[in-house]
């Protein structure tokens, strides 16, 4: 009897060995062992970002997906979730803490409630145009957010990508100055500077996490919103809503993040293969976003809607002063000065 247990405990125990011994693909790179320095195991990491799967976040991701699977032999496996499918930019981020999503693509819209230094890229009117944003985000000012973001929220920003120039969309009437605005629900990003920009300007703004945007137009719980061409085209704003006014009041990044903690666990050679796969991936989202905005208008003009496309904006710039008024203290003069004057 006792010599029939021992057999069939070793059986058992091989049977065990056997099974563990099995599994090579890991979820994340987080579980213990894998992704660690020498093992040839492959990653499998989920990206999420709320935008549709023909918008610009998800053309930027297939390339990225791309080019991070050639850099890294197939070690990384990418899977993508547009849609919100991961959760609103600011769930995906708590997502990033906790370990239950590896990637996010997401705007500076949330970052009120996680680095509020970062939202001085949000100031109405900062940026002249995209190069010169990119200019100040890819330059010393940008990488010092990052630091930012990884001292005080232990998250990695690999690269700055691009949302766009945001502009504002409403059913009620055109807007050609900012008093067309007074009395009108602006949905809004989770963002105090978004918010008290349009609360400034009249308006009243309504904090809402994207997902919740479309339905929240079609039923009327919100007169307008603003965002860019891009989103407006690919998330169909055109079914509900009549009238877009091109502001272009607020610039829009967005960030590739990843926790510090899993990009610290790849080895070395992982950890480039991110990076450059990040940034190279970045650079053709902005050309994508460029495209969408030149193309866009035609567009939303085709399926109905009535476009100012160069409304007067100096009276918009104006009525926002003092948004800067209440926020240069928080972000330092010098910092604002430092941005506008980027060549
Ligand atoms: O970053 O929330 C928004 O309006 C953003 O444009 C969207 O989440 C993409």
């Amino acid at each position: 009897m006792k010599k029939f247990l021992a057999f069939f405990m070793s059986v058992m125990l091989i049977f065990v060995l056997a099974a563990c011994g099995g599994e090579t693909s890991t979820e994340g790179g987080s579980s213990e062992g894998s992704g660690e320095k020498g093992n040839k195991e492959t990653i499998t990491l989920k990206v999420g970002h709320t935008l549709s799967d023909t918008s610009h976040y998800q053309e930027g991701l297939k390339k990225f997906k791309e080019l991070l699977e050639e850099k890294s032999n197939g070690q990384f496996q990418v899977e993508i979730f547009p849609n919100g499918a991961l959760g609103g930019e600011r769930e995906m981020i708590e997502g990033l803490q906790i370990g239950s999503v590896d990637l996010v693509l997401t705007s500076t819209g949330p970052m009120s409630g996680f680095v509020p230094e970062i939202t001085v890229v949000d100031l109405p009117f900062l940026f002249r145009n995209a190069e010169h944003a990119h200019k100040v985000l890819d330059g010393e000012i940008g990488q010092n957010l990052f630091a930012k973001l990884e001292e005080a929220q232990g998250l990695k920003g690999l690269a700055w990508w691009e949302n766009g120039f945001r502009n504002v969309t409403n059913n009620v009437r055109p807007i050609e100055k900012p008093e067309d605005l007074k009395g009108l629900k602006i949905r809004t990003m989770e963002n105090d500077i978004h918010m008290d920009s349009f609360k400034t300007m009249g308006a009243d703004p309504t904090p809402m996490a994207f997902p919740e945007l479309f339905p929240a137009l079609q039923q009327g719980v919100v007169d307008g919103e603003e965002n860019p061409v891009p989103v407006i085209t690919s998330s169909r704003f055109y079914e509900v809503q009549k009238y877009l006014t091109m502001t272009r009041h607020f610039y829009n990044p967005s960030m590739l993040i990843i926790s510090k903690s899993k990009f610290d666990s790849f080895p070395e050679d992982l950890q480039t293969a991110l990076l450059e796969a990040a940034k190279e991936a970045g650079d053709y989202e902005r050309q994508v976003v460029s495209k969408m905005d030149e193309e866009g208008i035609a567009l939303l003009k085709e399926k109905g809607m009535e476009v100012i496309e160069e409304p007067n904006i100096e009276p918009f710039k104006e009525a926002v002063q003092p948004v800067y008024e209440k926020y240069s203290e928080q972000f330092g003069q010098d910092l604002i000065d430092s941005i506008i004057n980027t060549k």
